[in-house]
């Protein structure tokens, strides 16, 4: 009888690997593709067609109307900044149309972006009136002046209110290699807006944060241990402003990439400059903001007749740029009041309805939209490891300098795909409630929203 070789054995125990590998991939991917129950029970039964093409027709005839729900109109000038808004303008542009609407005179409103926006309800109104400067907010200079630009004689007298609403959005990038970019626009231009709000005489500061400040990087690949029973850490959590209170700015690999690393970064900067007579504070829109064509949320799957995703049952609270402009306005109100326990911190705000699976909102696309739509399901494993050869491979050129030039760079949508993407793309829910508390329950008793 002959025995098994020590190349036998080798060859067993290669296909044995490479099998408990593929196996263990396959269960990752199992997890990944799943809903855990907490998150299941707070999100809608799938939307109905019909039920869609009713609401549909109710609000093409009935537009909501939410200028019942803004505060009430304020005495005061207002400067919005929205640096290199991607979406051109979303929030801030709504924040404008919100203060025309309730009455503010356009002569006391000013813009301070790097264009003027496209958007298509400005071409139109008092709203192309508003008065505009281009600003690079990087420059300290450039702020200054576009701050410190003469009011029509009217106005000039009135107290000052300024929001600022925008950052770039590189949602995917989390190497440092990268940071120097977000950190520009992001961390420099929000000092740059405080000076000059407080150079300009402004006492209230209203800045646009991000509720993915709260987000921890998902661990997708699970223990074997832990294969059973569990669900990868941080797979699912809920946003909200734990992180901010009593505790330092968590170190840089504790976020999921640079984008909200400079958000947390420029966000500090916004609280801790409170003070009587130059109140500040933040609004954490939930993850992510809809309402422009250019955004990834919705406008994105919009523009396209096939959508590729590994995500399309992760469940997540979006918020409308309206309501984010909404809740800036009651912000506004509540820094004003005379005792204000809300300003010097951070708000997280989102649509009041539950939290919805991307699959619902890609039901609506294929229902409502004229043109067709498909979605074209990828198992997350396969594209989690994608991004990570991606991101490995994009960042050598900052780690082997003389490869720059040589290796060819990553172009189309596949430079996107990195691994920060996947902590984006978990299960996160977000509520207004600590925003919607009424004033009677106590310090915290805020009612921004
Ligand atoms: C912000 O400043 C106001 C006015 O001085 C103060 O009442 C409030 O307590 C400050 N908030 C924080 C969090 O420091
Ligand atoms: C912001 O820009 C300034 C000036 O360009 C820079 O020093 C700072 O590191 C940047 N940080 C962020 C978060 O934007």
């Amino acid at each position: 009888m002959t025995g098994y070789t020590l190349l036998d054995w080798l060859t067993i125990g290669a296909y044995l690997s490479v099998a408990l590998l593929v196996a263990y991939l396959a269960r990752i991917n199992y997890l990944l593709k799943g809903t855990p129950e907490e998150v299941r029970k707070l999100t809608d039964a799938p939307w109905q067609p019909a039920k869609l093409k009713e609401i549909y027709e109710k609000l093409r005839t009935h537009p909501v109307d939410y200028t019942a729900n803004l505060p009430p109109r304020q005495s005061r000038r207002y400067i919005l900044v929205q640096p290199l808004n991607l979406s051109t303008g979303l929030v801030g542009g709504f924040i404008v149309l919100q203060l025309l609407a309730r009455g503010t005179p356009p002569q006391s409103i000013r813009i301070i972006d790097i264009r003027k926006t496209e958007r298509s309800d400005f071409k139109t109104g008092p709203a192309t009136k508003v008065g505009f400067v281009q600003t690079d907010i990087t420059s300290k200079a450039s702020v200054r002046a576009a701050f410190g630009r003469e009011w029509h004689h009217s106005v000039a007298h009135l107290p000052l209110t300024v929001f600022h609403t925008a950052a770039v959005i590189i949602p995917s990038d989390r190497c440092k290699h990268v940071y120097a970019f977000p950190e520009r626009v992001n961390v420099t231009g929000t000092r740059n807006v405080l000076d000059a709000a407080e150079a300009a005489g402004a006492d209230i500061v209203s800045v646009t944060s991000s509720a993915s400040i709260a987000i921890r990087p998902i661990e997708p690949f699970v223990s074997l241990w832990r294969l059973f029973g569990n669900w990868p850490k941080y797979f699912w959590q809920v946003l909200d402003c734990r992180d901010f209170f009593g505790k330092p700015l968590r170190p840089h690999e504790e976020f999921f990439g640079n984008y909200p690393a400079t958000k947390a970064v420029a966000e500090r900067a916004v609280c801790d400059a409170n003070r009587s007579g130059f109140r500040t504070g933040c609004i954490r829109p939930a993850n992510g903001v809809y309402g422009s064509p250019a955004d990834n949320i919705l406008g994105s799957p919009l523009a396209r007749a096939v959508m590729p995703t590994w995500a399309a049952h992760i469940v997540q609270s979006f918020v409308h740029g309206a309501n984010v402009a909404v809740a800036h306005l009651h912000h506004e109100a509540a820094l004003l009041r005379p005792d204000c326990p809300q300003a010097g911190r951070p708000f997280v705000v989102t649509d009041p309805n539950p939290p919805i699976a991307y699959d619902h909102m890609y039901t609506a696309i294929r229902t409502l939209s004229i043109h067709p739509f498909m979605v074209l399901p990828l198992p997350p494993v396969v594209m989690l490891l994608m991004a990570h050869a991606i991101e490995w491979w994009s960042v050598l050129p900052y780690k082997f300098p003389n490869l720059k030039g040589v290796i060819p760079s990553i172009s189309g949508d596949a430079r996107y795909l990195k691994p920060g993407l996947f902590s984006i793309c978990t299960h996160l829910v977000a509520t207004n409630d600590e925003a919607a508390r009424p004033v009677s329950e106590g310090v915290w008793g805020t009612r921004v929203w």
